[in-house]
């Protein structure tokens, strides 16, 4: 006989979870014990249930698996909550175990006492509280089974303390077979016939696509129809961005010119991406409601077709079937074909080359990206917190599989540090690098204690220009000289680095920017500080 806690931990081993990243709470400790002594599951222990959270979300995307982190109940729960926000804007397996207040305490606003199934109502894909111990196993399936499928999201699970202690008489939870949808028959012909006439096509990947496999079907499927295609909002790291084919990303606002070329495809084939705010340019593109071209909606999860876009095309189906089912085209295309994926190219070259600017008041930080980008190894991680310096990572690195690119697309600060422990602790022989600001370094930065304690070789890249730059500019432009509470005065960051264990240094100028390349290829930790200009990024500048 075992504990409800250690069915919960033998379910997670049996589906494939290797990982839990937790903060203590009195509240779960029948689930801590069902992890103690496990050499099957390792036990990590952040100083915040944000770090946690992220972490636990980091790995998800790494692994294809769910994340997942184990907090205390009320406040610990509290500070997660902007992980299973993001977990839920950026479709990743989550699975979020809180202790509980004991069953009899159960709705009486006991000591530290959340309904979670309000609180997390409009942000978790599903929320339970498990008050009876033979329905663990049930709740754990449908846990796993929610956030794995359709759109992937959060799940939170309340499980009172004396219910984890109690016992469950139960087998853990094996996998579920994965739910994959074929296309209609009909549906490939229609499409077949759309593709294979079109002179101006385009594809918009998302984050469907990024799964074991998805990457490498794409690239050969795009090859074989000379398909050229456009990446969701921060999903660079689904097709080579160096590629004849690669169109650009969806970003939080694309240049007018290169709106107006992709505003000419047809048809615009979505494939395993939501059309959501910032992918679809605030709704602007395609046209709300009735799109000006074909557009063709593939995806898992039918509730996201149709949302805000008319489809001529539905395919609530899983994108890498109907990929396969499209097989390769009958002719050859169309001879416009060439001129249109040149204009495409040629629209975001204008936009992806680096940039020299000079000023005085430190370095331009996308000269800093650009030299990182062009040092990465092959199959580098790189992750990257909210804030203005990220706006280059998107621009002018040069992706390509099976490089990753970890950024949060809920846009929130504090995502950078844990991600990339997340990652160096999933991948320790891949380098990772970590562009975050100071703002949001020193949200999540105390995560670099777990890289700390693991020896882990990360690469962290702060830019320091003391401020909240992203909204420090949008003040400027839009409340000139009324600048308040945006700016602020940091501690020695590169003691910071030093007290956890990270080789550091600081980059003033341009000319130290040469020391990158033999940082990032160092074998250790390392920690870099920029001095970041502020008038590189000023509204009046080219941006
Ligand atoms: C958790 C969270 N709080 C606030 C914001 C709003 N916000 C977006 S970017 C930003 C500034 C980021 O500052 P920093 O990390 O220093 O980077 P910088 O913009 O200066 O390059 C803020 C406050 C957010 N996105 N997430």
């Amino acid at each position: 006989m075992h504990t409800a806690g250690e069915l919960i931990v033998a379910s997670l081993v049996a589906n494939g979870i290797d990982r839990v990243f937790c903060v203590a709470g009195e509240s779960y400790l029948g689930l801590l014990d069902a992890l103690y002594g496990r050499a099957d599951i390792d036990t990590v222990v952040c100083r915040h249930e944000a770090g946690a959270g992220f972490m636990a979300l980091a790995d998800a995307r790494l692994t294809g698996r769910p994340g997942v982190a184990c907090v205390s109940r009320g406040p610990g729960a509290s500070n997660a909550a902007v992980a299973v926000h993001t977990a839920q804007q950026d479709e990743v397996p989550f699975l979020l175990f809180v202790g509980q207040v004991p069953v009899r305490d159960v709705r009486r606003d006991a000591f530290q006492e959340i309904d979670y199934r309000q609180m997390y109502g409009s942000i978790a894909k599903w929320t339970a509280e498990v008050t009876d111990p033979a329905r663990v196993a049930e709740t754990v399936l449908r846990a796993i089974q929610a956030a794995t499928t359709g759109t992937p999201g959060p799940v939170v699970i309340a499980v009172p303390e004396d219910v984890l202690t109690a016992p469950a008489d139960a087998p853990p939870v094996k996998p579920q077979a994965a739910v994959r949808a074929a296309p209609a028959a009909a549906d490939i012909a229609t499409l077949r016939g759309f593709l294979e006439s079109a002179a101006r096509p385009l594809a918009l990947l998302g984050r469907s696509l990024d799964r074991p496999g998805g990457r490498e079907a794409l690239r050969a499927f795009l090859e074989r129809w000379d398909l050229p295609a456009v990446v969701s909002f921060r999903a660079q790291d689904l097709f080579a961005n160096a590629h004849r084919l690669y169109a650009g990303d969806m970003g939080l606002a694309n240049p007018a010119e290169q709106m107006a070329v992709l505003r000419r495809a047809d048809p615009l084939l979505v494939l395993g991406a939501r059309i959501t705010d910032i992918t679809s340019q605030g709704y602007t593109y395609p046209d709300l409601v009735r799109p000006q071209m074909r557009l063709v909606h593939v995806h898992p999860d039918p509730s996201v077709i149709g949302t805000h876009f008319a489809a001529d095309l539905a395919m609530a189906c899983d994108p890498q079937e109907v990929m396969a089912a499209l097989g390769a085209p009958s002719t050859r295309p169309p001879r416009e074909r060439d001129q249109w994926i040149e204009e495409l190219a040629a629209a975001r070259r204008r936009i992806a080359t680096p940039r020299q600017v000079d000023v005085n008041d430190g370095v331009a930080f996308e000269e800093v990206v650009a030299r990182v980008g062009a040092n990465l190894a092959a199959d580098a991680i790189v992750t990257v917190d909210a804030g203005l310096f990220g706006a280059p990572v998107y621009r002018v690195i040069p992706f390509a599989p099976p490089q990753r690119l970890l950024a949060p697309i809920a846009g929130a600060m504090g995502f950078g540090v844990p991600a990339a422990v997340a990652a160096s602790l999933r991948a320790p022989a891949r380098q990772v690098v970590c562009f975050v600001g100071d703002g949001g370094f020193l949200m999540t930065g105390n995560e670099l204690a777990v890289a700390l304690e693991r020896k882990l070789p990360l690469k962290v890249i702060v830019s320091e220009n003391r401020c909240y730059a992203s909204i420090m500019m949008q003040q400027e432009r839009d409340y000139p000289g009324r600048s308040v509470g945006t700016t602020f005065a940091n501690p020695d960051l590169a003691l910071i680095g030093r007290a956890f264990g990270f080789a550091t240094t600081c980059i003033r100028s341009r000319a130290e920017l040469d020391a990158l390349p033999a940082l990032l290829a160092a074998p250790g930790p390392q920690f870099v500080v920029v001095e970041t200009s502020l008038d590189a990024v000023r509204p009046q500048r080219a941006k």
